[in-house]
């Protein structure tokens, strides 16, 4: 029989998603889930390098694995795991940790970003984020990843890491590819096009979220910020027309072209109005199936403790093969 080959992505419980993390993520899982062998999980170790309210922090993880189902994940045919579940992740991630260099990890961008909010006190652990991120991606001997554009640097560094092992030592890892969707890669701040869109903006104007009602989906993109052009334009001197755009084009899988022909002659505020109900349309079915689910803990739990298990059984197989090539008694 032919083995499928192993996709594995996360997202951190650090909030409500937004409708970033689900075009530019989940639901190209669910595109790719049927043909290769899936890991999906709840990255709660690399939520914590920032503060997290610890009650926040448990009713987000299960949010977030209520949405991965409510999009169409199918647990029978993935892992669906929470991260700190699979102590290999940790472990794996000092042994990489113990050959990653300063140099390369201060030229992570998502480090800079996010230290700059920090003051005076940054944690270590946004520093090593990325070292825990190939961690979880080796040790499941992963071919592709889907991502957003955001974290194309991080993928490099996967990358960079499981070959220098491989060289240090001997062939232990698969070097992953990325995998970014064309449409949806990168959708931005709806105050601040220029910004990548972020759950953990102070700003709520600057996000939807995934579980918003259609009147606050309504209200915010009447007010995401466009320009004095007035024409539904797909240019970089319109960046926030251009986004929504964007996002209709990940939604409906439909070309810039084609949307820009719909609104030939039309003002923004009727652009902005089919964008909101584009949204509500897509979101409003995912939106029922998370109220429905979220309130079943024994389901979900189940969910999570068998995901675990399969998860434990191959990140520990290669955690082994990572300890005894560096010269650990096992
Ligand atoms: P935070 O703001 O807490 O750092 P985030 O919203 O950036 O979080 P992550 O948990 O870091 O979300 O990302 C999970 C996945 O969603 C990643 O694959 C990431 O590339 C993707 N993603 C996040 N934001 C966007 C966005 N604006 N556009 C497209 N993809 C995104
Ligand atoms: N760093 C990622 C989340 C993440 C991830 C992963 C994504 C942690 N581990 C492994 C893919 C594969 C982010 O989106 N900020």
């Amino acid at each position: 029989m032919e083995t499928k080959k192993v996709i594995l992505s996360g997202i951190q419980p650090s909030g409500s998603l937004t409708l970033g993390n689900y075009l530019g993520a989940i639901k190209n899982w669910i595109k790719l889930q049927d043909q290769y062998e899936c890991y999906f999980c709840i990255v709660d170790l690399h939520a914590i390098t920032v503060k997290q309210e610890p009650k926040d922090l448990r009713s987000k993880t299960l949010e977030v694995l209520s949405i991965y189902l409510a999009c169409g994940i199918d647990p029978e045919k993935n892992a669906l795991f929470i991260q700190s579940h699979v102590p290999a992740h940790s472990e794996a991630s000092w042994l990489l940790t113990c050959s990653s260099y300063m140099g390369e990890l201060s030229r992570m961008t998502q480090f800079k970003d996010k230290s700059q909010s920090q003051g005076e006190s940054i944690p270590a652990g946004l520093f090593i984020y990325p070292v825990l991120m190939a961690a979880d991606i080796l040790l499941y001997q992963t071919d592709l990843v889907p991502v957003g554009q955001d974290q194309k640097q991080h993928l490099e560094l996967a990358r960079n890491l499981a070959e220098r092992f491989n060289n240090t030592y001997s062939p232990t890892f698969k070097v992953p590819d990325p995998y970014i969707p064309k449409e949806g890669a990168k959708i931005m701040d709806l105050q601040e096009p220029t910004k990548k869109m972020s759950k953990s903006s102070d700003n709520p104007n600057s996000f939807i979220l995934i579980l918003d009602p259609p009147e606050v989906i309504r209200k915010k993109i009447s007010r995401s910020v466009t320009d004095s052009i007035g024409i539904v334009n797909y240019s970089d001197d319109q960046p926030g027309i251009k986004n929504l755009i964007n996002i209709v084009c990940a939604i409906r899988g439909i070309t810039q072209e084609e949307v820009v022909d719909m609104f030939k002659g039309k003002g923004y505020s009727e652009f902005k109005s089919y964008v909101a109900e584009v949204i509500i349309e897509e979101l409003t079915p995912i939106q029922e199936k998370v109220k429905e689910l979220i309130s079943n803990k024994a389901y979900l739990e189940e969910i999570y403790k068998k995901g675990a298990e399969k998860a434990n059984y191959v990140a520990r197989k290669t955690l082994r093969k990572m300890q005894k090539k560096i010269g650990f008694i096992q």
